[in-house]
């Protein structure tokens, strides 16, 4: 099993996201946080224990992300919101790319239940064994989306993700919380070893935000992704410090 030391600190992860310009296009920046000069302040001040970046700013920006010393997670595949249908998104990078671009782990998009989903557990198959040969742990965001999970019980999607990410081998499964403690204790179990970690999704008041952090916590996750509400904050050092508050 790949070691998870790397990207935590005292056995919790708090990770800075920072794809969303590619997933959802720079309609989510401001004129600070569109620089990604500016995460990587927010990744250092704000103790992150890792932060996410596609290949392209990990290449652009490695000088500054090799000062900060903060590791690199890479992002191996991605998409647009522009096409629309069933969801699928393919590999933009591959393991060994990463490696020498200094990403100490890699992480990959499932949209579990698409029309695709076979190809994405393909793809994400081979990059398991890829860097699980190079000793780097692999992160599935496990992302339930398309018509046939439309109507399912949100709890039970979340959870299927979570065991979804256990029987593929991924060592930490990123999920969509859908707000109930007990479904996510039971997420928690069902992933086994396979540690969780939750998504901040999009920008919301402090308290809805921090109170997702609380029961990431609470229910045993290995702790949080989060991007928007960190980078949309006005004052994201001193939220970062209220989330690790809440993490410890
Ligand atoms: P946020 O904390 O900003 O939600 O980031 C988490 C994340 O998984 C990003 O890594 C990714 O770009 C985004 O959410 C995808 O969100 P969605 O698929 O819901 O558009």
């Amino acid at each position: 099993m790949a070691s998870l030391s790397t990207l935590t600190k005292k056995g919790t992860a708090l990770f800075l996201a920072y794809d969303q310009g590619l997933e959802h296009g720079p309609s989510e920046f401001n004129d600070a946080n569109v620089d990604p000069r500016f995460i990587i302040h927010i990744a250092k001040e704000g103790k992150y224990t890792a932060m996410i970046f596609q290949k392209g700013i990990a290449e652009k920006y490695q000088k500054e992300i090799r000062l900060s010393k903060i590791p690199l997670i890479i992002k191996l595949n991605g998409k647009t919101n522009l096409v629309k249908g069933e969801p699928i998104s393919r590999q933009l990078c591959s393991v060994n790319e990463a490696l020498k671009l200094g990403a100490k782990a890699v992480g990959y998009t499932i949209y579990l239940g698409s029309q695709h989903e076979s190809r994405m557990f393909n793809e994400f198959e081979q990059i398991e064994e890829e860097a699980h040969a190079k000793k780097i742990p692999v992160i599935a965001w496990i992302y339930p989306r398309g018509k046939a999970v439309e109507h399912k019980p949100l709890g039970e999607l979340m959870t299927y993700a979570a065991r979804t990410g256990l029987e593929l081998g991924a060592d930490i499964v990123k999920l969509q919380y859908n707000g109930s403690l007990k479904d996510l204790k039971w997420a928690v179990k069902s992933a086994g070893r396979t540690a969780l970690v939750l998504s901040g999704g999009p920008k919301t008041d402090e308290t809805s935000f921090l109170s997702v952090v609380k029961d990431a916590k609470a229910a045993g996750c290995l702790g949080v992704a989060v991007g928007r509400n960190i980078w949309k904050s006005s004052d994201p050092i001193s939220l970062s410090k209220k989330v690790w508050n809440n993490l410890q």
